[in-house]
């Protein structure tokens, strides 16, 4: 792969290089800006006995694989959604490396590489498509990565500085192909604040977060069971991870991310089943961070409207709304109401992800109206 980037000539006199100098000169910073390229094999099959995740940020790796094998207690992988501006159209691509056992929400198969498009058109229309890889070959450049799910003809390339990402989908015999690309307006971070070195990538306990681009220009061209969606809305990617399954550590969660104004912002919202609330803001502006924490001050999410119950209950309604506020540090506060559009994945009662609609407000500031966003809750106690 790294070869693949130098002339021959360059690998040539580099080796002469590194045979006439002494060893503390080797691999001088200048030839090297950057580590080449890793590549991970994560196989079909779980891997038994213990594994081990990585919950500590690094200089690289913020969108690369963070556990050291899938086991079928663990979860690991790549999420992307985009939504059209009239709420209507949306797509959301999830590359996952997971079993039932720790994911509930996939599809009962041994096959841990599997990837989930979950699509919604104008009429109402929302359904999925799964599809099964024979292994799953991660690459990770920098802080950016690729992976290609073997025998599927769908992939996703990421650029090291996470500024771009593509999705390219060519399964005929499951109806799909085309392109979903992203192109970032925000930067990325981790749960407690900015990309930096050091932090902990805890969201909640034992669930690892990296969000590589909290909001981004999606452009789709995909041609899905004969129909064609094509469109440019509100994109977005990011990444989740855990050594112990989902359901052992979540009671209730509200996400969600969305475009307000000049403001980007993505919320995160969780009780645990220990009955402690863990929470995550973050907004950007003018493709600045404005805030991002995870101090439980910075932000509450509340259900509104319908059955706004909290904390919610599986055996319970939907609200048709939520109530966000979120601490914005020096500029004040963002109130914020959101308004459900359309429900786009309906895993009964535990799980729905909807399309959204937002109005809201920085202290004494202007009111701010037609913010769009996706936003999904868990109901799993
Ligand atoms: C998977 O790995 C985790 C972390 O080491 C461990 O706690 C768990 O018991 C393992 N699962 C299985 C089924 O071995
Ligand atoms: C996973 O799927 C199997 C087979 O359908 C099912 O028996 C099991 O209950 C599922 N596990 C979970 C945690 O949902
Ligand atoms: C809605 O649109 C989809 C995509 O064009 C189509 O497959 C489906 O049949 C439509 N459903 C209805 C009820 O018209
Ligand atoms: C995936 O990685 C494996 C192991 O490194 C390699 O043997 C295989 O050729 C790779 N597959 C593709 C399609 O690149
Ligand atoms: C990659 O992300 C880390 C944070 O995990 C950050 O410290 C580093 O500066 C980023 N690298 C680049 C080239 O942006
Ligand atoms: C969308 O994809 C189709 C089929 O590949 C192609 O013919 C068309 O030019 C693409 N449209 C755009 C806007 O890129
Ligand atoms: C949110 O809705 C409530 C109730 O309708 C209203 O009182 C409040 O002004 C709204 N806030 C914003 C920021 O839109
Ligand atoms: C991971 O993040 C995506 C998007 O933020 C979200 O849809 C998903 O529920 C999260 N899941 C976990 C287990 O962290």
């Amino acid at each position: 792969m790294a070869s693949q980037k130098w002339p021959r000539s360059s690998a040539f006199l580099l080796s002469m290089l590194l045979l006439v100098l002494p060893a503390s000169s080797l691999i001088p910073t200048a030839i090297f800006p950057r580590g080449a390229p890793q590549i991970k094999t994560i196989p079909s099959q779980a891997v038994t006995g213990d594994i081990i995740a990585n919950f500590q940020s690094a200089n690289d790796n913020l969108d690369g694989p963070q556990l050291s094998a899938v086991n079928s207690t663990s979860f690991d992988w790549w999420y992307f959604d985009v939504v059209s501006p009239d709420l209507l159209t949306s797509l959301t691509v999830v590359f996952f490396t997971t079993l039932n056992s720790s994911f509930p929400f996939v599809p009962p198969s041994s096959n841990v590489d599997v990837i989930g498009v979950f699509y919604s058109f104008p009429n109402g229309t929302c359904d999925s498509i799964f599809i099964y890889a024979l292994e799953a070959n991660i690459t990770i450049d920098d802080n950016g990565s690729s992976g290609q799910y073997v025998g599927t003809g769908t992939s996703w390339s990421g650029s090291p500085d996470l500024s771009r990402y593509e999705i390219n989908v060519n399964s005929p015999e499951h109806g799909i192909s085309g392109t979903f690309t992203l192109e970032t307006l925000a930067p990325a971070h981790y749960p407690c604040g900015p990309a930096t070195a050091g932090q902990d990538m805890t969201v909640a306990p034992h669930i690892g977060w990296s969000n590589a681009m909290p909001d981004a220009v999606g452009t789709v061209n995909l041609s899905i069971l004969g129909t064609e969606m094509e469109f440019e809305g509100v994109a977005y990617h990011d990444k989740n991870w855990s050594d112990q399954p989902f359901q052992q550590n979540v009671a209730s969660w509200y996400w969600g991310h969305g475009r307000l104004g000049a403001y980007s912002i993505v919320w995160f919202d969780t009780l645990g089943l220990d009955g402690t609330e863990y929470v995550s803001a973050y907004a950007s502006k003018d493709g600045e961070i404005v805030f991002s924490s995870c101090e439980a001050s910075s932000l509450t999410v509340r259900p509104s409207g319908g059955d706004d119950q909290y904390p919610p209950s599986v055996s319970g309604g939907d609200p048709t709304g939520f109530t966000i506020w979120m601490d914005l540090g020096d500029a004040g506060a963002l109130d914020v109401n959101v308004t459900m559009g359309t429900v786009i994945l309906d895993g009964g009662p535990s799980y729905k992800r909807w399309t959204a609609s937002m109005q809201g407000q920085v202290r004494c500031g202007q009111l701010m109206t037609g913010g769009m966003a996706v936003l999904e809750q868990f109901k799993m106690a």
